[in-house]
């Protein structure tokens, strides 16, 4: 049975939507007995509703809507509902009619979003107006409080919906009942509405969620105003083993491997010496060496290629690494992430874990191929398939399309390593 939304609304976008994202809809009416996956309530919630919410433990969106309060008293403007809304989605004319005071600027949106919060919500989303950030581009601004970041998107041409608050809260809700966390929402949310707009013909198109990088936001600490530039295509990718030292490096480039990751987690004082010898010996045999985590011996040690963890983007110059002309890949493991390497526009995107793995303490569950496919189908980037991959697995992980598949236990903990890989490399049919 698909997963159910309750609704306070009976607009035909919550409701085309919804039903598109093969929810069941319960618009308009409390219905004790019915737990629904999400709720979502606009303007103001009734002394009924809010009852319903006080006994509602799953995801709530609170779409804080001014045109539907007009006729409230200016302090009681934000309902009593906030108290319980995982998100309360507001733009910035309405933040400035709760606040009474002007937002102007980006900064003044975070500070306003972060002022929001110590109202009652459990998050903020905060959507520019395009007087204050320009027509170009979409800009909102999300914060929890510890978390926070903007999704940026170019706008398409003429799109002028009255419905577009509406379906972007309604997919976000959607997104919830299926449970994503409520940062995925948000990617998924924007994702929908950039193609209900840019296949609409005489009117918005409801379809599933987008699976097209055309609708996929930027997501950064600050809001862009252009695509990010990019960093070097890959070579083809193939077979990509994951290895600790430069015995494995060594021993993989001479069974003809092309693409490596040295990931060392232990820092010991032969680090640099294990790194160097590493990247010379992948020159020597034309492969691609991906040194993890260290960027700042990377450069200097005129590696080829760098791979980022999520944890590692804000803290790397990637200017620098960029302008030395290496390539980069960043891991994700999720829709928040993969929005977060898009603002990178890195060489790849590793998507993981596809499996259960034993090799990397893992607070995203496994993937599966049919997820991995998607990605494959959703994003241009070359893909790379990490996680739990072995000589069984191979094939279906391959037949993805994706063009790396990397790996770690199914070669280092295999009885006769050097077997193992020659076999992953014939399964890989690279
Ligand atoms: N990132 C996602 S899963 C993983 C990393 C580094 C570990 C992969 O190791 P294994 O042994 O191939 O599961
Ligand atoms: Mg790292």
């Amino acid at each position: 049975m698909s997963a159910s939304v309750w609704i306070n609304t009976e607009k035909e976008a919550d409701v085309c939507t919804l039903r598109a994202l093969n929810l069941q809809v319960h618009p308009q009416h409390v219905n004790y007995s019915c737990q629904p996956h999400a709720i979502k309530m606009e303007g103001v919630v009734s002394p009924e509703e809010l009852n319903l919410l006080k006994h509602y433990t799953g995801p709530v969106v609170l779409d804080f809507t001014l045109s539907s309060l007009q006729h409230i008293d200016k302090a009681n403007l934000l309902s009593a509902g906030r108290f319980f809304a995982d998100i309360l989605i507001l733009n910035t004319l309405e933040a400035e009619s709760l606040l009474s005071r002007s937002i102007a600027t980006p900064h003044a949106m975070e500070e306003a979003a972060h002022e929001l919060l110590t109202l009652g919500a459990k998050s903020v989303v905060l959507c520019g107006e395009p007087h204050l950030l320009g027509r170009a581009w979409t800009h909102e601004y999300w914060t929890n409080g510890v978390t926070s970041f903007w999704l940026s998107q170019k706008s398409v041409p003429q799109a002028r919906y009255p419905d577009l608050r509406t379906v972007f809260t309604s997919a976000i809700t959607g997104a919830l009942a299926q449970g994503y966390t409520v940062e995925d929402a948000l990617i998924l949310g924007k994702m929908y509405v950039h193609q209900a707009v840019r296949q609409a013909q005489s009117s918005l198109f409801f379809g599933g969620f987008p699976e097209d990088e055309a609708d996929l936001p930027y997501l950064s600490s600050t809001p862009l105003y252009h695509a990010p530039h990019p960093f070097r295509r890959c070579p083809p990718l193939g077979l990509y083993p994951v290895v600790d030292r430069f015995a494995w490096v060594e021993m993989l480039l001479k069974l003809g491997v092309k693409t490596i990751q040295l990931r060392i987690k232990e820092k010991s004082a032969a680090l640099e010496v294990e790194m160097q010898r590493s990247i010379a010996l992948a020159k020597k045999y034309r492969a691609t060496l991906f040194i993890n985590d260290y960027w700042e011996l990377a450069l200097k040690l005129n590696a080829e290629a760098v791979h980022l963890g999520q944890s590692d983007l804000d803290s790397a110059d990637l200017d620098a690494i960029r302008k030395q002309g290496l390539l980069l890949g960043v891991s994700t493991h999720c829709y928040y992430e993969v929005a977060r390497a898009h603002a990178i526009c890195p060489s790849y995107i590793a998507i993981g874990p596809v499996f259960e793995t034993d090799s990397k303490e893992m607070p995203f569950a496994a993937q599966g191929v049919e997820r991995l496919q998607r990605w494959q189908r959703t994003l241009n980037y070359p893909l790379v398939a990490i996680g739990g991959i072995n000589k069984a697995r191979m094939p279906a992980v391959a037949a993805t399309g994706v063009q790396g598949v990397a790996l770690i236990s199914a070669i280092t903990k295999a009885e006769d390593p050097q077997q193992a890989t020659l076999e992953l490399l014939s399964l890989m049919g690279k």
